[in-house]
């Protein structure tokens, strides 16, 4: 049976006045699982006014932190208890494989468990200054946080933004991707069992350019954190001039995977193809340009290309699948379309290039992991971000090539470079420009560690004690403590 998903504002789960329904599918095989609200502009300004006033009244902004942290260990703990749930919800709403939701709401549940630990460190500086003056440096949530997120890690991408925003004692309204609301439907159902106070986190499902564009616009939120493309992020950082909102940008990338001829080819070869086709490229980080040094380009693309041309494609709640379906049509077209653009541009497919449309994946949204050789650095497909299962390899002479190549993108998220030469590696790695850097590995990072990019890939980090800050104002407090006339005047 088709669920009908509700908004959660205010603790009440509600329909949306708008009769208009989203369809939410299963890219694997287009079935309806739930019909989604779209909230209206007026519903969406209603709810920041209730969470202003929750954060106004205090009952959760001036909470002690202990409290917060018991909270968060409560929704990490009703996570943890419901971990097949989220799994299931996440294939069969965004197409990944059952291996890749498992790592990710592993990841959520982690990150809970670190801000709710973080919040029972010592906070804060004291300075010691002239005069008896002493410095207090403190942390205060900022006020009403708007987190809005994409669908290609719809349950990950919103807690890396609902614990850090919780922690900080926040009001927060998420809106996830129009497609991908099941898991975030399910957290906000989880959330409600816990003692949370109610009107401190809403949820709100409904188009971008309505509900996300309220969240940025309006006047009574604080700070607008968004994960998404350069495109939009470019839009919402304009629409938030009105109060001079804080904002947080996670954007696009087109991350260099810098390969030199002493590398382990075998890593190097596996690590790459995990760089592009996990989450069937659909990552930001994704390590969408193999550069490979001149010597060792025909070895590499033939190893390469033997291991793309065995990835297992097929639907994510299938055990042996490897790599899932696209999210949807519209980004599955989007792929198609830049792979016929690559071969007009003159570059050359060593494998993939199509959808795949046989052995019951006829009515899902697959793609052949593409790998295109003969590329140059002008093409399109080589300058933007496709976010599908397609990667370029080009070659380089040396270094100096190697570092001119990586950094020629308006993007600065991620990058990688293999070696066995630990000092040529941190050399090159410290001349990426990038926010994200691997040496002889590829995706895997820590919770502690923050997560954003240079350049046209965002600005902020998310994670660490960095993603707190994300969402706190910094206060100082000077105190005189003996106080008498300083006699300025007179
Ligand atoms: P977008 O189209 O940018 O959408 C992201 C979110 O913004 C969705 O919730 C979307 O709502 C909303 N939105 C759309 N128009 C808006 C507007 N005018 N005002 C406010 N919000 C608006 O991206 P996507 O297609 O979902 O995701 C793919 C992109 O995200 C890629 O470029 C990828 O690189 C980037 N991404 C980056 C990262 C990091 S960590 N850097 C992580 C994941 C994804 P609707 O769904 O209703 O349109």
């Amino acid at each position: 049976m088709t669920q009908h998903l509700k908004l959660y504002i205010n603790g009440e789960w509600v329909d949306s006045i708008n009769p208009q329904r989203q369809e939410i599918l299963n890219p694997a095989n287009q079935e309806v699982i739930a019909k989604a609200p779209k909230a209206t502009k007026d519903e969406t300004e209603k709810t920041i006014r209730t969470a202003k006033k929750t954060f106004e009244s205090g009952v959760w902004s001036e909470s002690d932190p202990q409290e917060r942290s018991r909270i968060l260990l409560q929704i990490a703990d009703k996570m943890r208890a419901n971990q097949e749930v989220l799994v299931t919800l996440e294939v069969e709403n965004n197409g990944k494989t059952k291996r890749e939701a498992a790592s990710d709401v592993t990841d959520a549940i982690n990150t809970f468990q670190y801000y709710a630990d973080l919040l029972n460190n010592p906070n804060g500086q004291t300075y010691e200054g002239d005069d008896d003056l002493q410095t207090m440096i403190i942390k205060e949530p900022i006020g009403v946080a708007g987190l809005i997120v994409p669908w290609n890690f719809p349950l990950l991408m919103s807690m890396w933004k609902v614990a850090p925003a919780l922690a900080a004692g926040n009001s927060i309204i998420l809106k996830p991707a129009g497609i991908t609301p099941m898991t975030a439907v399910k957290v906000f159902e989880l959330i409600d069992e816990t003692d949370l106070p109610k009107g401190v986190a809403h949820l709100l499902m409904g188009s971008g350019s309505v509900v996300g564009q309220t969240i940025a616009e309006s006047d009574d939120v604080d700070i607008v954190s968004f994960t998404g493309s350069t495109e939009v992020g470019r839009g919402i950082m304009q629409a938030a001039t009105g109060n001079l909102k804080k904002v947080s940008l996670e954007l696009g990338g087109k991350s260099p995977n810098i390969i030199f001829d002493d590398a382990d080819l075998r890593t190097a070869v596996d690590h790459a193809l995990f760089g592009i086709f996990m989450g069937s490229g659909q990552v930001c980080s994704s390590g969408s340009r193999i550069l490979v040094q001149e010597g060792i380009h025909d070895e590499f693309v033939a190893k390469f290309v033997e291991r793309a041309k065995r990835i297992k494609v097929g639907p994510g709640n299938n055990k042996d699948s490897e790599m899932g379906a696209i999210v949807s049509e519209k980004q599955m077209e989007r792929i198609v379309e830049y792979i016929r653009i690559g071969k007009e541009e003159g570059a050359r497919i060593a494998c993939g290039g199509k959808r795949i449309e046989r052995d019951g994946m006829e009515k899902g949204f697959f793609i052949e992991p593409t790998v295109f050789v003969d590329v140059t650095s002008d093409m399109r497909i080589v300058k933007e971000e496709i976010f599908g299962p397609v990667v370029t390899i080009q070659t380089f002479k040396d270094e100096t090539e190697a570092i001119k190549i990586a950094n020629d993108t308006v993007y600065g998220l991620a990058g990688a470079v293999f070696s066995s030469d630990q000092d040529k590696a941190m050399r090159i790695i410290k001349k990426v420009r990038a926010g994200i850097t691997w040496v002889n590995t590829y995706h895997l990072t820590n919770v502690q560690a923050p997560w954003g990019g240079y350049k046209q890939s965002g600005i902020g980090r998310s994670l660490g004690t960095y993603g707190l800050d994300e969402y706190q104002e910094t206060k100082q407090i000077n105190v005189n403590m003996d106080p008498k006339p300083i006699q300025w005047f007179g």
